[in-house]
């Protein structure tokens, strides 16, 4: 997909870096070669954008690149993870065979487990020398959104919606936790690298819900609407598997109204922020008009 110049910009460095933490990592070569196949294979690097536009809004702090790689490394992981036989058994990811379906599933959830461990590591020797409290709390934001009351804890949720129907404070807790948690912890740790104060916290962080949402709103409305060419993934899953999600409770007009007004929502949390705030602006315009 392609990204506005302003995001584009700041995509690439993004690549840089994560080539450079697959090449210095110890891993055995068919391991290294599972976990490249995944990492750096063409994702629109949404959550790696978050942290860096979020960041940017302010003028000191801490370096957001390696946050930014940890939460794709950790993105990364639940898409192999979730393809793999044992949970959405799927053979198309990013337009590519997925991890599974290429190296086994034995090496696919290595790669997962290795990329997931991984990012730990790069987040604790970027951060884990702080005098302060900054370095400590956005590891500890990022273990909270990817583990069991988080992205884990969502992807259970999941698990034990199939075949039920949920109402939509059901689903949109499922969404909270599965998809909401790591696009809202991007946003806050790129806040929190920033040392923003409190009330600049908290009108980011519900920015970021409301986008976190959005997001999953427009993921059913493509799933429901889209093709395998366009979307590199299967789409007609959650139909198939007999999910409850926003096109089934709301229709596909009323589910691209529900994401719009979220996005409308969330562009006027950041109201009162200047220019700085456009690169977010564009990411924000893209999670409803985004095609894949
Ligand atoms: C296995 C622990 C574990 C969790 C899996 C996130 C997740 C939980 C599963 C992914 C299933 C899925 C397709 C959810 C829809 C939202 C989503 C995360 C889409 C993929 O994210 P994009 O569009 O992907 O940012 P790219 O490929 O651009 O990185």
């Amino acid at each position: 997909m392609a990204l506005p110049a302003i995001l584009e910009e700041m995509r690439r460095p993004v690549e840089v870096a994560l080539e450079g933490i697959l090449e210095i990592s110890t891993a055995p070569k068919a391991l290294r070669e599972a976990m490249a196949w995944s990492l750096l294979d063409g994702g629109k690097r949404l959550r790696p954008l978050l942290v860096l536009a979020t960041r940017r809004l302010f003028l000191d702090g801490l370096d957001a690149m390696p946050a930014a790689c940890a939460l794709e490394m950790i993105h990364t992981y639940s898409l192999i993870h979730d393809d793999l036989p044992a949970m959405d058994d799927d053979d198309l990811r990013r337009g590519r065979p997925t991890c599974h379906r290429r190296f086994g599933e034995a090496m696919a959830i290595l790669a997962g487990d290795a990329l997931l461990t991984e990012a730990f590591l790069v987040l604790a020797r970027a951060y884990g020398g702080q005098d302060d409290e900054t370095g400590i709390s956005v590891i500890a934001e990022i273990a909270r959104a990817a583990g069991p009351a988080g992205m884990v804890g969502g992807q259970v949720l999941d698990i034990e919606a199939t075949g039920k129907d949920l109402s939509m404070a059901e689903l949109e807790e499922l969404h909270r936790c599965k998809t909401g948690a790591l696009i809202r912890a991007a946003v806050r740790v790129g806040a929190l690298l920033g040392r923003a104060e409190p009330p600049v916290l908290h009108r980011l962080t519900r920015c970021a819900e409301r986008l976190g949402l959005a997001f999953q709103v427009v993921d059913d409305v493509l799933d429901a609407t889209s093709t395998a060419e366009v979307l590199g993934k299967t789409p007609g899953k959650d139909l198939a598997q007999g999910k409850t999600t926003m096109v089934t409770l709301l229709g596909i007009e009323g589910a691209r109204r529900k994401a719009a007004s979220l996005v409308d929502e969330a562009l006027r949390d950041l109201d009162d922020f200047d220019s700085r705030a456009d690169p977010l602006r564009a990411i924000a315009a893209l999670f409803v008009q985004r095609a894949s």
